[in-house]
Formats: structure tokens, C-alpha cells, sequence
């Protein structure tokens, strides 16, 4: 075993090795159909796009830099992507847009299921490329680890026939939304497999994946042929007006625990796996804030994007003060981590992370 750089199987046992992610270069990249569908309606991001002011990346920077160094402080090796220039336009035969994202949420885009990293096919244009941001890591557990499997799913072509016109409109409403969620139709079409690895959460033998803006059906398919050890589940949550990512959404701490953001609870005729093995599903706590932070993708459920560090501990985000408590009443010890001013880049503690090592071995929770 000495030699084994890569194995997780799960987002809860002993965390030794992880990804964290970097502001460098990040853009708010032009408008594209998939993105636009994210974006609220009253976002202060509709209509602007371009490189990220230096101060909020310096910032960004600094808060990462100070949350990876609190890992290592705990023996948990940390390594970081290189950033490609994202000022670069994304341009293949099918499409073109002016500019790409950043490599600050490596969890969207790098899935590890035991000893195999898989880039996800993700499903924006100014994302085709982020995986050329971690690819010096993939060569170097390849060069590591004899073990090491690195996947790639397939490129997806992202032309128009991928994505609904619908929701090309940025006056739809939150009522219309939920209507459309509720009957499950997203911004991403069938026309080929589509899915952000941040939908999906590793539960050993079993992988539950979300359908919605990011993963389509068929890219739930794909993953279940990619892995025919594994049991794949879809699931969807009603609530959610703008549902893209499961981790600000469902969130698993330990064997038999899971949080659920109360306004996006799975639905009960979803629930048979959790109920029939006793797991039991608790609403998250409150966010603290009423907003999010400026220029930022992702809603105030941020807090419950955590990131476990084993069955006992848990990186919960400063300001989250409520989340924190519920977490100490749950038995879980509270690591503190300050990350507010970089939700903007991409995410929380679990977004701008990615599993390399966890001990542990892949154990069916659910038999
Ligand atoms: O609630 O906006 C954010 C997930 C980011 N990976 C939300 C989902």
C-alpha cells in the first residue's frame, strides 16, 4: 500500500490528501445558455462579464491559502492546481465563447471514486477546458501511484441542441422555475451525456447524483456504465429553482447521517434507500446571511457546503454561526474555517476542495 497516492470512496472517512482550489486568473465569463440559467434573475452578475477584480482574487487567495495550511497543520497533504490563462476564449469546432471560468471549485470538476480521478464532461462551454488546470497533478499521482486510473468522460460537443431555449430568457420567475423543476425540466437537454462531478456524492458502493442544470439523465447513465460496481441513483429536488451542484443541497457526515437543506427536501418517494437502512436525513440549519456575498454564483446554502474531515470533525465556515451549532449538537467537532469572500469564485469548503486520500475501503452502507 505504500505507494498509493489516490483512494476515497465515500465524503466522510479520515481525509489525508485533498485539492484546494486557487482564485488565480478567475473570470466572470460571457453569457452562455447553461450559466445564464444559474445566474438569479436579481443577480448584481447579470449583463457584466470579464477578469475578477484583483483585490476579491488577492482576497480569495489569501483565505485559501490560510484554509489549506490549516489542513496541513492537521498532516493532511494539500496540493494545488495550475492555473491556465483564463482569459483565453474557449473554442472548439462546435462553439466559441470569449472567456473561460477559473480553477477555484476543483469539486466540480474531478470526480474520485477509490483509486480513480474522473474529469467530468461538465456542461458550460467556459468550463471545457478547466480540467488542463489540474492535469500536473493527474501526471504526477499517475507517475506516483502504479494504482492510479485517471479518467476522462467524454468531451461533450455543447452546441445549442444541448441546452432549452426556455430558459434563454432572464425574465422566467421563481414560480415558473419551480414548476419546471418540479416536472424536471432543466436548462440541459438529452442530446448527449452531461454532468459536473459536484453532483455527485460517493456513499461507498453507492453514488447518488442529482439531475438537474449541470447532469442530465444521460449523463447519469454514463456514469453508471463507467462504474458497474457501484449502484448509481438519481435523485432530484423539487425546491431548488436553480439546481445546479447536490452540495449546498444534501450533505452526508457520517455512516447514517445526512443534512437537507430544508427548502429543497428529496422527496419521499426518493427516500427508500435512506429509510430502509435507518439512515436518518435532518434539515440543515439556517444560513447567517440573508444575501450572498457579491458577484456570486451560488445561493446563501453555502453553509451547508462542509467539508468532513472524518466522522467526528468538520470544516464549517466562520460566519456560519448556526450551522456550526447544529454541527456541535450533532457530536460533530467544529473546525473553523474562514472562506466567505471567496464564495464568488466557485463555492464553499467542499466545492474548493477535492478528495485525493481517504483512508478506508469501499463498504456497502446500503445492503
Ligand atoms: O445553492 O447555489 C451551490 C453549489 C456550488 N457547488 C447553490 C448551489
Amino acid at each position: 500500500m505504500a505507494n498509493t497516492v489516490v483512494n476515497s470512496w465515500n465524503e466522510w472517512d479520515p481525509l489525508k490528501h485533498v485539492i484546494v482550489g486557487r482564485a488565480d486568473d478567475c473570470h466572470i465569463p460571457p453569457e452562455e445558455p447553461a450559466l445564464d440559467a444559474k445566474v438569479p434573475e436579481d443577480s448584481d452578475m447579470r449583463g457584466q462579464w470579464g477578469r475578477r477584480p484583483q483585490d476579491t482574487i488577492d482576497r480569495a487567495n489569501e483565505l485559501l491559502d490560510t484554509f489549506a495550511k490549516q489542513l496541513t497543520d492537521r498532516g493532511i497533504r494539500v496540493d494545488r492546481p495550475t492555473p491556465i490563462d483564463h482569459a483565453l476564449p474557449a473554442t472548439t469546432p462546435d462553439f466559441h465563447t470569449d472567456s473561460q471560468f477559473g480553477c477555484m471549485p476543483p469539486r466540480d470538476v474531478l470526480l474520485t471514486v477509490g483509486s480513480e480521478m474522473l474529469e467530468a464532461t461538465m456542461s458550460y462551454r467556459c468550463r471545457w477546458f478547466e480540467y488542463l488546470n489540474y492535469r500536473p497533478l493527474m501526471q504526477q499521482y499517475f507517475n506516483e501511484d502504479p494504482n492510479f486510473r485517471h479518467e476522462s468522460a467524454p468531451k461533450p460537443r455543447l452546441t445549442d441542441a444541448d441546452y432549452h431555449p426556455d430558459y434563454l430568457s432572464d425574465k422566467i420567475g421563481v414560480e415558473k422555475r419551480l414548476e419546471w423543476a418540479a416536472k424536471k425540466f432543466f436548462v440541459t437537454t438529452e442530446e448527449e451525456p452531461l454532468f459536473d462531478a459536484a453532483d455527485v456524492l460517493r456513499f461507498g458502493r453507492d453514488l447518488v447524483v442529482q439531475h438537474g442544470f449541470t447532469t442530465n439523465m444521460k449523463g447519469i447513465e454514463w456514469l453508471r456504465r463507467h462504474f458497474p460496481g457501484h449502484r448509481v441513483h438519481d435523485v432530484n429536488f423539487p425546491g431548488d429553482p436553480y439546481p445546479i451542484h447536490i452540495d449546498a443541497t444534501f450533505t452526508p457526515l457520517r455512516p447514517g447521517l445526512i443534512l437537507n437543506n430544508p427548502q429543497r427536501r428529496l422527496p419521499e418517494d426518493q427516500r427508500a434507500m435512506f429509510n430502509d437502512n435507518d439512515w436518518e436525513i435532518v434539515d440543515a440549519a439556517q444560513p447567517a446571511h440573508n444575501t450572498p456575498p457579491p458577484l456570486c454564483y451560488s445561493s446563501t446554502w453555502l453553509s451547508m457546503n462542509v467539508l468532513v474531515l472524518d466522522p467526528k470533525t468538520v470544516c464549517v465556515e466562520k460566519s456560519e454561526v448556526y450551522q456550526a451549532e447544529q454541527m456541535d449538537k450533532l457530536g460533530m467537532e467544529v473546525v473553523e474555517v474562514e472562506l466567505r469572500d471567496a464564495y464568488a469564485f466557485g463555492g464553499g469548503l467542499h466545492c474548493c476542495t477535492a478528495d485525493v486520500y481517504r483512508e478506508g475501503t469501499c463498504e456497502d452502507y446500503f445492503p
